[in-house]
């Protein structure tokens, strides 16, 4: 799946762990000039058929945009074809890849036009490819791109594509590192969106993107709640729909699920008049909820809990506004979406675990405790009770009796029932 991620996203990007280890790095500082080779990156031309044409040289000194040298490259043409111009590294004694595990691939890039593009793609061992817009002309970048897991294990090769995209101009790239990520860690799903600070984009609110499946009509804007200015939601204009559940679409589709998890949703919605949405989870599950709104134009607050996922992956949390969502204006704000916290379950304590012997006028516990013993004859009267705290501690009981019933209730209620034996 391809994405648009803006520059300024991407610096978002993790630090580094302490067992990530470094596979490749070039600076171009001692680089030299090749046929189709600019140090050991390849730099070739596959499309001059297609009408690709470009130049590549070192640019140094003060044209250089890291230390003394920087890979430089002027395309005249683009070409028809997203391959035909491509900067690559691909090395088997530094290039492997291992099946599962990610890559962190940063580097500096410039550009003298604004909304310059490429494509940076993992090849081989993989089919990632991070769509790269650049959006300001002659700043220099840091971009920092973190691949997903390897399909396969062997050499693969790093690419910028710079093929098929109108702007090109001069770019210049320096400081490349290729960085091999140790296993990530799991970290539970915990999202939030309020909207206050998103810039809605032509067809997306910040992560949300929002789809027209084409028997639909929507607008789409942010809106000011009530009085207060910092407080945005996105309100949603429906002038048209279909029999579809699918037709309009907000949802998000950069969360990942785990297999066996489940899910807390919550959201506000309100509506201009009585309606209905579904709220939607896809991807390595299903799970569908109806969502009715009271149509009296103040926010309702909704929590949703999925059902265990069936696999570990990309998931969309959708709000479907298709059928049988009637024409109208819906309001959404303050999503948060995170893994469910499994309840706490009290595990019964085990017989076991009550280690006693009865001996003389005293019922002796070796084990550590945390409870109170209540300790009854067989006629079911209570002849002592005491709250035990700690191990090796002992209750007094009436000597004559030769068996009497031990129940031992601990702090948080599970209760132990045995019979002990005075041993004498
Ligand atoms: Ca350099
Ligand atoms: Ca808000």
């Amino acid at each position: 799946m391809k994405k648009i991620m803006l520059l300024s996203i991407v610096l978002l990007a993790a630090t580094l762990h302490a067992a990530d280890k470094v596979l490749f790095t070039q600076d171009f500082e001692n680089a030299t000039v090749g046929t189709d080779l600019i140090g050991n990156m390849q730099v070739k031309n596959f499309n001059s058929g297609g009408g690709a044409a470009w130049t590549y040289d070192l640019a140094t000194g003060a044209d250089a945009i890291s230390g003394n040298a920087s890979a430089h490259i002027n395309i005249q043409q683009a070409g028809d074809q997203w391959w035909g111009l491509q900067i690559k590294f691909e090395d088997p004694a530094i290039t492997t890849v291992v099946k599962g595990l990610k890559y962190r691939i940063s580097f500096k890039i410039k550009s003298s036009t604004d909304n310059n593009f490429c494509q940076f793609y993992v090849q081989a061992q993989s089919s990632f490819v991070q769509e790269l817009t650049i959006p300001k002309a002659n700043t220099v970048q840091d971009v920092t791109i973190e691949t997903t897991a390897m399909d396969n294990s062997g050499t693969a090769n790093f690419m910028w594509a710079f093929g098929n995209y109108a702007n090109a101009g001069d770019i210049w790239i320096d400081d490349i590192v290729v960085t091999e990520l140790d296993t990530p860690t799991y970290t539970p799903l915990d999202y939030s969106e309020n909207f206050n600070t998103v810039v809605p984009g032509a067809a997306a609110v910040g992560d949300f993107d929002v789809a027209n499946f084409g028997n639909g009509l929507w607008n789409f804007s942010l809106e000011q709640v009530g009085n207060d200015a910092s407080n945005k939601c996105v309100r949603f204009d429906i002038t048209q729909n279909s029999d579809d559940w699918w037709t309009l679409q907000f949802k998000n589709s950069k969360l990942m699920v785990e297999k066996g998890k489940q899910y807390e949703i919550g959201f506000k919605a309100k509506s201009n008049i009585p309606n209905t949405l579904l709220f939607r989870i896809e991807g390595t599950a299903v799970f569908d909820q109806r969502v009715e709104l009271t149509g009296d134009d103040s926010f309702q607050t909704f929590t949703i809990e999925s059902t265990p996922m069936d696999a570990s992956g990309p998931a969309n949390f959708m709000w479907a506004f298709g059928s049988p969502t009637a024409l109208g204006t819906c309001w959404i704000d303050d999503i948060t979406i995170r893994e469910k916290t499994p309840a706490s379950v009290n595990q019964p304590a085990q017989p076991e675990a009550l280690n006693l012997y009865f001996s003389g006028n005293r019922i002796h516990f070796l084990n550590q405790l945390q409870g109170t013993v209540s300790i009854y004859n067989l006629t079911g009267s209570l002849v002592a009770q005491q709250h035990l705290s700690g191990s090796d501690c002992s209750i007094t009981v009436p000597e004559t009796n030769r068996l009497l019933l031990v129940k031992y209730q601990d702090n948080s209620g599970n209760v132990i029932v045995r019979k002990v034996v005075n041993q004498r």
